[in-house]
């Protein structure tokens, strides 16, 4: 290997390119989890497409193993090292190229990060509306390998929704272009959704297109309190009804509030009573006092009918954003609690309170776990985080992985849901995708996979074991 390698830097150089000193890698190595690490034997940080065509043309004549590496914010380990392959960075590809106010297309280079994009584009009133709460470091194409959703899925959709144009590299150093603005382009095989939800395991992406929108004149924010989870469905119905503008529905049961507190005794207690579920909405309305006293009215009346027992309208921008943290942010005290043991699924809406039900009384059967719950309410997608307590040994941490897996995934499938509703597969997912896809599906992706990478050099390992 250490000599492939030495032929890669030989064959393919620039100043900067690569890193030399391994002390530099760590921020490459492990994931934002904490829970998927990895040395690489190479950290490279190309600038341009040819680049990228470069370095992948000379790892796969080496037979180098390659990792690509967005914001590292993936929650599924298919962002860094298992054995020693090479990174490639995509963070300094990160120009915003070209911005048609006519056609309402951007076009960004792969490694632009989230919040980049969406303040260049706030000059214009415009924005990119796929957001997330790793907006401050995931970047296009980890978003593009991964089909992100985050919070505005029920009325922007996902990723692949807003994506017109791509451009990627193959294993072998081929470059596909299609950068594609027009909204209408039925030309054969539409390939750029090939790379949708790819993971790395194709090729790397290096530029896109996407639809952006001008940003609504207003959005309007409320924290909801609930006291029974059972009310969650009718909560979904009665807003998609009553909020025209409805572009965010978010819950989160109340444990995660408290551990919120505890990880930062400056969060407040939102209501003047502890309740044990909360949801937050946002609504796109027109301006002026008329539109929140009317969106105040439609809370009222979710009041009215028994669905909802409180409502905090925000008033500021600094409001909104304390608001949305009791959502927002459990994921980072999360992380700083303990290793977590993720599960991002689809349910149907109506099963969530069930479901909710169920999980929490499987964790109950592992002592020394913490079990915090809350997801995209629109989209019947719940994030189930069983979180390492203080006492509990790391052995014993992922020695309870598989139970819960099964359990979990088992659940998931009796009830025609999804493994994956967003952070896709990785390594952590991959032995239950047949879970969610069938045998000729997965053969197919098979067959996709060895067409465009014959040697198997594209993240080994990812969304289905490496064959040897
Ligand atoms: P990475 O983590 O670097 O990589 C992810 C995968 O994509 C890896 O398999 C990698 O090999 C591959 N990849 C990366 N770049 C490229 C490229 N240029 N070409 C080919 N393959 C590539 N996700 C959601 O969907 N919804 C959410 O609401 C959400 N919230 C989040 C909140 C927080 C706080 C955090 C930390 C993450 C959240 N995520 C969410 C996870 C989500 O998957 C990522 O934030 C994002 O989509 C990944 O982007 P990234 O650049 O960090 O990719
Ligand atoms: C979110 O919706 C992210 O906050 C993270 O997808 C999910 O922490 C998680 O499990
Ligand atoms: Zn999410």
């Amino acid at each position: 290997m250490q000599s492939a390698l030495q032929s890669l830097r030989q064959e393919v150089s620039a100043p900067g390119l690569y890193l030399d000193d391994p002390a530099d890698f760590a921020g490459f190595a492990t994931d934002w989890t904490r829970k998927f690490s990895g040395q690489p034997s190479l950290v490279a940080r190309p600038r341009s497409t040819e680049e990228v065509a470069a370095l992948l043309a000379a790892c796969q004549r080496h037979r180098i193993p390659v990792v690509p590496q967005g914001g590292n914010t993936g929650m599924v380990g298919g962002s860094v090292p298992r054995g020693g392959e090479v990174v490639i960075s995509l963070s300094r590809m990160n120009r915003i190229e070209a911005l048609d106010k006519v056609a309402g297309t951007v076009q960004v280079q792969a490694g632009v990060v989230l919040q980049q994009l969406n303040d260049a584009l706030a000059a214009d009133h415009l924005f990119f509306p796929v957001d997330l709460g790793g907006r401050g470091s995931c970047q296009i194409g980890g978003m593009i390998a991964t089909n992100a959703g985050g919070l505005r899925v029920l009325r922007y959709g996902h990723v692949r929704d807003s994506l017109r144009g791509i451009e990627a590299v193959l294993a072998d150093g081929t470059v596909v272009s299609n950068l594609n603005k027009l909204k209408k382009n039925n030309t054969g095989l539409d390939l750029k959704h090939l790379f949708v939800g790819s993971e790395g395991i194709l090729g790397i992406i290096t530029r896109a297109v996407f639809e952006i929108v001008p940003k609504p004149p207003s959005v309007e924010t409320a924290l909801l309190a609930l006291t029974d989870r059972k009310q969650l469905p009718d909560l979904l119905q009665a807003a998609r009804a009553a909020f025209r503008g409805l572009s965010s529905l978010e819950f989160v049961v109340r444990p995660a509030v408290d551990l919120l507190r505890e990880v930062d005794p400056a969060v407040r207690e939102p209501f003047d009573k502890v309740y044990p579920l909360y949801a937050v909405i946002e609504e796109e309305t027109g301006t002026g006092p008329v539109a929140r006293e009317e969106f105040a009215e439609r809370l009222e009346a979710l009041t009215q009918n028994g669905i909802i027992a409180d409502a905090i309208v925000a008033e500021s921008e600094a409001q909104t954003r304390e608001l949305w943290g009791y959502r927002e942010r459990p994921p980072e005290a999360i992380t700083k609690t303990g290793l977590t043991h993720k599960f991002d699924v689809t349910v149907p809406q109506g099963e969530i309170p069930k479901f909710l039900d169920d999980v929490e009384r499987l964790a109950s059967r592992f002592p020394g776990f913490r079990i915090f719950l809350y997801g995209h309410l629109g989209d019947g997608n719940v994030h189930v985080n069983v979180v390492q307590g203080k006492m509990l040994a790391r052995e014993a941490f992922y020695a309870a992985e598989k139970e819960l897996s099964d359990e979990i995934y088992g659940q998931v499938s009796a009830l025609a849901g999804s493994i994956s509703a967003e952070h896709g597969i990785g390594i952590m997912k991959r032995d239950y995708l047949g879970h969610s896809r069938s045998a000729a599906e997965i053969a197919m992706m098979r067959r996709i996979k060895n067409a465009l990478d014959p040697l198997g050099i594209m993240n080994p390992g990812v969304i289905f074991a490496a064959q040897k």
